[in-house]
């Protein structure tokens, strides 16, 4: 762990203290190319945004970016004075969403990021001192799985998003903006209540979501912004580790099952806030290179549940599936349960066609333990069994009852 930097913001006051008495008549220009709050512009990042990292930045002492002589980006609460009351006044715009304003006699040319050119002007930053040299190395971030394969969901369930991290032996991170983007016609919310933080987020002291639709995200896409930043405990690991579990909510769409989606992405914030991790120091942002699993939705049916066309929940495979299965073949009037066109339940053997072998196979599970083998093309979700039944249980198509020509996966 590293040390408060308590200390080093104490100096800094000190030393900037000469910075808080304006003299309007040594000053160069009536405006100024600064974005308030942009504590850390001396990096020369482009677009300037405010982020946790300048929090960080005024906090560790990082070199401050004097126009004319005084550090106008850091006077957040706009009293031409650099004091701890400018760093409650950026918190708070994190924590509250506050304004930021700034000192009148050093009046910014872009006092909101929609104000902000397409490029930076020339010279920028236009610090009285050298902008730092920013990291090579990337910081590598996985959303769902490590080796990218699909995130198993049910329809209509919660369903959580893993993010690991690993860093470059250099980087050592105190702050990140994580917004993470969710496509609505597949997963219409965030269960911010169900997310899970591990160390070292669990040992920050602010972690921020904030909700956004569309705009500032694209058409059917929304978002959520994750902040997280402390000023004591820094995040390193050089193998990728798991870091926080983001719950969402997807849809109740059975004709989702079976389909593959990238559904998760990079979402957008309203104020141009970028996909970051930052140093300890509040100096740099690390390059990031992303990874993001796609969706897979399950079927939600338990092989040899044949009779789920009844309803009952919970599902089970019983002595009553059987009877069920030679009263369609001989015309009881059983209804098939049909998922994407397919009676997925009965399936017993995993030929992805219902036939008289289906009722060999699963007499033979109860007489000699057999194995129950799904169609692969129609995975399910279960077992295990949750303990609620999904909305619309048991998700049937309009059933067929007795048809002659079962439906088959094939071709789907
Ligand atoms: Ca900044
Ligand atoms: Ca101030
Ligand atoms: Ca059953
Ligand atoms: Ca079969």
């Amino acid at each position: 762990m590293r040390s408060v930097n308590v200390a080093c913001f104490a100096a800094l006051l000190c030393a900037i203290a000469g910075s808080c008495i304006i003299n309007p008549e040594a000053k160069a220009q009536e405006t100024y190319e600064y974005l308030p709050g942009d504590v850390n512009m001396a990096y020369g990042n482009w677009p300037p945004v405010v982020m946790p990292d300048d929090v960080l930045y005024f906090l560790s002492g990082g070199p401050p970016c004097l126009l004319d002589g005084f550090w106008a980006s850091v006077d957040i609460n706009g009293d031409c004075c650099i004091t701890g009351g400018d760093v409650t006044a950026l918190v708070g715009y994190f924590v509250d969403g506050g304004g930021l304003s700034y000192c009148p006699d050093y009046e910014s040319m872009w006092p909101t990021p929609d104000e902000l050119p397409d490029d930076p002007p020339p010279d920028w930053p236009p610090c009285e001192a050298p902008p730092l040299e920013p990291p090579e190395d990337d910081v590598f971030i996985w959303f769902g799985n490590l080796d990218e394969s699909p995130i198993i969901a049910n329809i209509n369930d919660r369903v959580c998003v893993d993010v690991y991290i690993q860093t470059p032996n250099s980087a050592y991170i105190a702050d990140m903006h994580i917004p993470v983007g969710i496509e609505n016609q597949y997963i219409d919310d965030f269960l911010t209540a169900d997310h899970q933080y591990f160390y070292p987020l669990t040992d920050w002291d602010n972690i921020i979501t904030r909700q956004f639709g569309s705009p500032p995200n694209p058409t059917g896409w929304s978002s959520q912004s994750i902040l997280a930043f402390d000023s004591s405990v820094w995040l390193h690991f050089e193998t990728p580790q798991l870091i926080m579990k983001i719950a969402v909510q997807t849809v109740n769409d059975p004709e989702l099952a079976g389909n593959t989606v990238q559904c998760i992405g990079i979402g957008s914030h309203p104020d141009g806030w970028p996909f970051c991790v930052g140093d300890t120091l509040g100096i740099f942002d690390y390059p990031i290179t992303e990874y993001i699993s796609p969706v897979f939705f399950n079927y939600p049916y338990l092989p040899g549940d044949v009779n789920m066309a009844l309803g009952i929940w919970p599902p089970q495979c019983i002595g009553g599936d059987v009877t069920y299965l030679v009263g369609y073949f001989i015309g009881g009037g059983q209804e098939s349960c049909l998922l994407t066109g397919f009676w997925a339940s009965a399936d017993i053997n995993g030929d992805c066609l219902i036939i008289g072998g289906d009722v060999t196979a699963l007499v033979g599970y109860f007489v000699a333990g057999g194995n129950l083998v799904p169609c692969p093309d129609y995975e399910p979700v279960w077992p295990p069994v949750p303990e609620e039944a999904p909305a619309g249980w048991p998700n049937c198509e309009t059933p067929v009852i007795n048809s002659e020509v079962i439906p088959t996966g094939r071709g789907k």
